[in-house]
């Protein structure tokens, strides 16, 4: 009982943190897009090739958070835009209050925010961030079962990419379950499939990703 009280208050300052996010850049005209994935899902290649096709028609900043290391923000940093690390110091997710801090740091004179979070198919799942949208990658290698054992993710998905189609060939993966079990848990959530090292699919996310903005009203 005691730590159902604690989790409730955990969520609830969460909640009040992300939506001071949500102000600060509705304010700000900024689009935020909430990257959720298990960790090697792709995460940080379909964030690459993402600012490579619209950087020069957006302003786009980018937040990492990772347990250790600055290995995604260094990546992403060579493109030539506004990167702020977060490191977790342990923790599976990103929470709001990380986010809010990570705001000051981070250029805000930009049409798109970046947030790559924690590789995780779990917490993250839990803790908004003050984002427009949430995108969840599955990547096939992860296999075809996942979207029913990890129903909070796939919950709170807007888009899911499922990424690595190119392996395909090599591996048993059914992606019509994918779309019927995703269809099940989120009827509301969008489904592309891409291979954002082929390029595969790429085309029509970029394109998705704009009409998105197109219709936040933001810009
Ligand atoms: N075969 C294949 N490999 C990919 C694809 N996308 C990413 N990868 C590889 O998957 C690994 C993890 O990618 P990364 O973007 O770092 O994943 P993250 O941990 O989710 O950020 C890297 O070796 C990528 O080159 C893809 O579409 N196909
Ligand atoms: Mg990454």
């Amino acid at each position: 009982m005691k730590r159902v009280v604690v989790e409730k208050k955990i969520l609830e300052r969460n909640d009040e943190s992300a939506k001071k996010i949500r102000e600060i850049l509705k304010n700000k005209g900024v689009f935020a897009l909430n990257f959720m994935a298990s960790p090697g899902a792709g995460k940080t290649t379909i964030i690459e090739k993402t600012i490579e096709a619209l950087k020069d028609n957006y302003r786009i900043s980018y937040i990492d958070g990772d347990l250790d290391t600055d290995r995604d923000a260094s990546r992403i940093k060579k493109l030539g835009i506004d990167v702020v690390q977060i490191n977790t110091s342990g923790a599976c997710h990103l929470d709001a209050d990380m986010v809010l801090k990570a705001l000051k740091q981070v250029s805000l004179d930009c049409d798109i925010l970046i947030i790559e979070n924690v590789g995780n198919l779990v917490c993250p799942a839990t803790f908004d961030v003050g984002a427009n949208k949430n995108v969840v990658i599955l990547s096939v290698p992860e296999g075809d079962d996942k979207v029913k054992k990890y129903p909070v993710m796939f919950n709170v998905a807007d888009v899911v990419l499922l990424n690595k189609i190119d392996l395909l060939k090599f591996l048993d993966f059914d992606v019509e379950k994918v779309k019927k079990e995703l269809k099940e848990i989120n009827p509301d959530a969008d489904f592309i499939e891409v291979s954002a090292k082929e390029g595969y699919g790429l085309d029509r996310w970029f394109e998705y990703l704009k009409n998105l903005i197109a219709n936040s009203s933001l810009l």
